[in-house]
């Protein structure tokens, strides 16, 4: 890539993780060349960086997505380090754009330059307050390492693109009190409004391993007290960061205003572990009076719990869409090769077109950021369901269609006529021949197994009584290399869970890998990903599953979004062939199946 690439192999991994988002700053240029050009970023270039302890650096370095819709815009904004690898300068970027896919790059909305942030802008939340004001909730860094909560606003409200904020004297508006640990104390929500009159926000912490979300109140957004208890807490998880607290309502999947109260909704709290690097959530109920929040039991509130995807996706967040009347997802993918890839122009993810202020074009062609989803809770009140914003459609070009092909055991059907490496595919499989499902095989105890090590364990080839069938993506013309998106059947496991169980994995152990190189080879993070779908596959008789491919990422969503799984895979061409597959006892059907190649937005 361009000179503006660290060298150093120590710095390598991150560079990884942020060149992109580098250039659109820099232009194509080096460092140097920065300071003529471009003036109105000095402030943040200048600012000398500085190290601090792995575990911080860690944090920092996460590109997390903060969405936001204003006055007929959506805004991102996502953190990155204009600087490269080292610690200190995460800034604020910010795009916009009309419709979801189509994006413009800003100048950074934030930045270090005061003492309550001095050593660090990360994570937090927009919250749009009376009188159509946005306001912006984030934790500094302080002079003295602290985590704080700082407060922006726009300053000017009249600017469409909201391009500049400022960032009042008075900041920080919630400095770590007493009892609070100040090295984990971050990532404020968005602030919601109770039947009094004031607003709530939570903060991520810990206490010893207990992960808590502190509750916040306030009258005027700017003077907080904290409240005497946390909205919740859970024993033995670590650190939450990134918390997301927003309500669900309970039929339908339109979304709700963050406020949104009354009989027709539960709640969902969804927070990123630290120590595992996943996004887990649970639905519960919140009482306004107490100002409390307590899941409703039907899924673990700790690591074996519900997850958003059960693939590299952390540090999620949501917003409301007024809009469309949604409630919109946004997640962070990161890589999963330990060497830079070569970066082909995608479709997925941000697509940024040109950079306003910048005196150079923007070649911001893909970050890492996911699809953005629709989010709503299912029928059965469990859990949520997640869906690709309908905007992706539009990127839908050629199509081509099967139905009604028999798959044996052992047989697989190409999928042909598009090309395949840029792909949106949508399928239904019909299972039959049920009796045939294997056991599970594991001891039990009363728990479900880990699905990941269950995938790990039984993969995609080797054969079982129903499935594994499903896809093969991003796949060599000799089968040598191929990621496989698939389901396995298990039988009841006993008396009390009459249904059958369903894992739905990403089988990634023969996946195409940077340069053609073996996915055995050292230094290559090649996961099998899992989780169980909660279906009645008996009652249905069939499973949909859709996969979003594009280039190096894959993202699936079987039974119509009730569980989702992101990988990360490197293709060495664009020659990549899509297959379906059964490697199982019992025949299924391919009923319907539509494949769409997607067009690349066009960077004009
Ligand atoms: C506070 O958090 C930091 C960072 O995770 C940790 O190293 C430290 O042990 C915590 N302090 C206390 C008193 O728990
Ligand atoms: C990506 O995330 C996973 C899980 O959080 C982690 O194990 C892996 O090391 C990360 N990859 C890189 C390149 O940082
Ligand atoms: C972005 O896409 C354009 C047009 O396809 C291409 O010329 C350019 O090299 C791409 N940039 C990067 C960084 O991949
Ligand atoms: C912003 C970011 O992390 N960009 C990375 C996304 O993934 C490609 C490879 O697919 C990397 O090269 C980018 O650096």
């Amino acid at each position: 890539m361009g000179g503006g690439a660290p060298q150093s192999p120590a710095l390598q991994r991150w560079a990884a993780l942020l060149l992109l988002l580098f250039l659109p700053l820099l232009g194509v240029g080096n460092w140097h060349a920065v300071e003529a050009s471009h003036k109105e970023f000095k402030e943040y270039q200048n600012y000398e960086a500085e190290e601090v302890d792995g575990e911080d650096v860690r944090t920092g370095f996460h590109f997390q997505p903060r969405p936001m819709y204003y006055n007929g815009l959506y805004h991102l904004f996502y953190q990155y380090n204009p600087k490269g690898a080292v610690w200190g300068n995460i800034v604020w970027a910010h795009s916009v754009s009309g419709d979801l896919i189509n994006w413009i790059s800003l100048p950074p909305a934030l930045y270090s330059s005061k003492s309550f942030d001095i050593k660090g802008c990360w994570s937090g939340s927009a919250t749009i307050l009376p009188g159509n004001k946005p306001a912006m909730l984030y934790t500094g860094v302080d002079t003295q390492n602290r985590q704080v909560q700082n407060i922006a606003f726009p300053k000017d409200a009249s600017d469409k693109y909201l391009r500049e904020w400022d960032k009042p004297d008075y900041n920080p508006v919630i400095p770590p009190t007493a009892g609070v640990n100040a090295s984990a104390f971050r990532d404020p929500t968005t602030g919601w409004r109770g039947a009094d009159g004031s607003w709530r926000v939570v903060v991520g912490s810990k206490d010893g391993s207990t992960g808590v979300v502190l509750l916040y109140r306030s009258r005027d957004f700017v003077h907080w007290s904290k409240a005497p208890s946390p909205l919740h807490s859970a024993a033995g998880t670590g650190m939450w960061e990134c918390p997301d607290f927003y309500p669900v309502a309970l039929r339908g999947n339109a979304g709700l205003d963050t406020s949104a109260t009354g009989p027709g909704l539960k709640h969902v709290l969804k927070v990123s572990l630290d120590e595992t690097r996943y996004d887990y959530y649970t639905v519960g109920k919140y009482s306004p009076a107490e100002d409390r929040y307590v899941p409703d039991g039907t899924s673990p509130d700790d690591r074996t719990g519900l997850r958003y995807d059960y693939g590299n996706f952390y540090a999620s967040k949501t917003f409301y869409d007024p809009a469309k009347k949604r409630r919109v997802l946004w997640g962070w993918s990161n890589e999963s090769d330990s060497v830079s890839s070569d970066v082909k122009k995608g479709w997925a993810g941000i697509q940024v077109k040109q950079c306003l202020l910048c005196t150079d074009r923007v070649d911001l062609n893909s970050t890492n950021i996911t699809i953005p989803r629709a989010v709503w809770l299912d029928g059965s009140g469990k859990q949520l369901v997640q869906w690709p914003v309908e905007e992706v459609e539009k990127l839908r070009g050629k199509r081509v269609e099967a139905h009604g092909v028999a798959l044996g055991k052992g047989e697989h059907f190409e999928i042909k006529g598009i090309t395949t490496s840029q792909t949106d595919v949508e399928v239904t499989f019909e299972v039959s021949g049920l009796e045939k499902a294997e056991e599970m095989g594991v001891e039990l105890n009363g728990q479900r197994p880990d699905p990941q090590a269950l995938c790990e364990q039984k993969g995609a080839d080797l054969g079982g009584g129903v499935g594994p069938f499903g896809l093969w993506v991003l796949a060599s013309d000799d089968f040598t290399e191929r990621t496989a998106v698939f389901f396995r059947v298990f039988k009841p496991s006993g008396e009390s869970n009459s249904q059958h169980s369903v894992l739905m994995c990403h089988d990634a152990s023969r996946s195409f890998h940077h340069h053609g190189r073996s996915t055995t080879e050292k230094g290559v993070w090649k996961p099998s990903f899992a989780g169980f779908v909660d279906v009645d596959i008996q009652k249905d008789g069939k499973i949909s599953l859709r996969s979003l491919i594009d280039g190096s990422v894959v993202e699936s969503f079987g039974a119509g979004g009730k569980t989702c799984i992101t990988s990360r895979v490197y293709p060495v061409g664009t020659d990549a062939h899509l297959y379906a597959f059964n490697n199982g006892e019992a025949d299924v059907k391919i009923s319907q199946l539509q494949a769409w190649q997607m067009h690349t937005i066009d960077m004009k």
